[in-house]
C-alpha cells in the first residue's frame, strides 16, 4: 500500500505522523471518509468541500488547493491500483508543541490513504438491522459541533462501545433536547406515511454526502421529504426506516429499542430509494483511470 503524506508517497510500514501531531495529542484535524466505485471516487468534490467546511469551522488552513486535493485523491488510487474501495483523507493540526495553542503548529498535514472497504454483510440488506439509543448523548452543536468531521470521535466512539454491550451494530444518539440525532457513524431516515425524514443539522447530524444524495433521489422519484426535529416515538411508529454512509450506502433498520420497525422488514420506499442511489454511483464521481473510463457502466 502507497500513503499519500504531503505530497510524498511512503510504504505502509513508513507511513507515519509525529507524536508532537496535534492530531494525535488533540484529536486536533478533519477528516472524511470517500467511496470508490466502478472506477469513480464517488462524490469527491462534495467531500472535500465539506472537509474545508470542517477546517474552517475550526481554523483549521489547508496548505492545498480543492483542486490539488482531487488530483492527489487520485492519483493515490492510482498508485495503489484501485477501482472500488475507501480512502480517508485527513488534515492534522500537524506538529506543534505539548501545549494545546494551535499557532504553535505551524503547517498542518495532508495524509490520504487508499484501500479496499469492510462491507456490511448482505444479510443487513436483506433483512435490517435491528438497534437501540444509547445513553451517550451527542456532542452540543455549541460545543463541538457534530456537522464538523474532526479527528476527535470519542462522542461517536462511547456510543460505538455501548453498541457493542448491547449486542448490536449501530445506535442511535439523542441530542441533550432528546431528539434523534444520528448514529455513530451513519445519519437516520425514516418513512411515515409515505414522507422521508430526516433530522435536521441542527439536531446533531452531519450533513452526510449519502444523506444529501438520498435526498436528491427522493426528490428525483418525487418522494416528500422533510428535516423535522424526530423523537424517538417518530421512530417507533415510522412505517419503514434506514441508514446512510458512505459505508454502509443505505442500511435498511427493522428494530429499534426492542420496537419492530413497519411489518419488521425493509420497505418499498426504502428499496426505491437505494436503486436509485447505486444507480448513481455507477455514473458519479472523478474517474480514476481515464484509460478504463470506456469501459465504466452508464
Ligand atoms: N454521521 C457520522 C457521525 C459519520 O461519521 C455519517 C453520518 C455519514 O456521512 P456520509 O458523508 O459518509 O454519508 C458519518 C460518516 C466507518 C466510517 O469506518 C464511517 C463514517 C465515517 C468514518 C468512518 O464506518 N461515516
Amino acid at each position: 500500500m502507497k500513503v499519500w503524506i504531503d505530497g510524498e508517497f511512503f510504504g505502509e510500514a513508513d507511513a507515519k505522523v509525529s507524536v508532537f501531531d496535534h492530531g494525535l495529542l488533540y484529536g486536533d484535524g478533519v477528516f472524511e471518509g470517500i467511496r470508490m466505485y466502478h472506477n469513480r471516487i464517488f462524490k469527491l468534490r462534495e467531500h472535500i468541500e465539506r472537509l474545508y467546511w470542517s477546517a474552517k469551522a475550526l481554523l483549521l488552513e489547508i496548505p492545498m488547493s480543492p483542486e490539488e486535493l482531487v488530483r492527489a485523491c487520485v492519483a493515490t488510487c492510482q498508485a495503489n491500483g484501485l477501482r472500488d474501495g475507501y480512502i480517508r483523507l485527513l488534515v492534522t493540526r500537524g506538529k506543534g508543541t505539548l501545549g494545546l495553542d494551535p499557532r504553535r503548529c505551524p503547517r498542518p498535514s495532508v495524509i490520504i490513504i487508499a484501500s479496499t472497504i469492510q462491507l456490511y454483510p448482505e444479510k443487513y440488506y436483506e433483512e435490517g438491522l435491528t438497534i437501540v439509543t444509547v445513553p451517550t448523548t451527542r456532542n452540543s452543536v455549541n460545543s463541538v459541533n457534530p456537522a464538523i468531521k474532526s479527528l476527535n470521535y470519542l462522542n461517536n466512539i462511547l456510543a460505538r462501545i455501548e453498541a457493542n454491550n448491547a449486542g448490536v451494530e449501530e445506535a442511535i444518539l439523542l441530542n441533550s433536547d432528546g431528539f434523534v440525532a444520528e448514529c455513530t457513524g451513519d445519519n437516520v431516515f425514516i418513512v411515515h406515511k409515505g414522507r422521508l425524514l430526516t433530522p435536521p443539522q441542527s439536531a446533531g447530524a452531519l450533513y452526510g454526502i449519502t444523506r444529501g444524495t438520498v435526498l436528491d433521489c427522493a426528490r428525483d422519484l418525487g418522494i416528500p421529504s422533510a428535516e423535522p426535529n424526530l423523537s424517538r416515538y417518530d421512530v417507533y411508529i415510522a412505517d419503514e426506516m434506514f441508514l446512510t454512509g458512505t459505508a454502509a450506502e443505505m442500511v435498511p433498520v427493522v428494530k429499534v429499542d426492542g420496537r419492530v420497525i413497519g411489518n419488521g422488514r425493509p420497505g418499498p420506499v426504502t428499496a426505491s430509494l437505494l436503486a436509485a442511489f447505486r444507480d448513481r454511483t455507477r455514473t458519479d464521481g472523478e474517474i480514476i483511470f481515464p484509460a478504463d473510463s470506456g469501459a465504466v457502466l452508464t
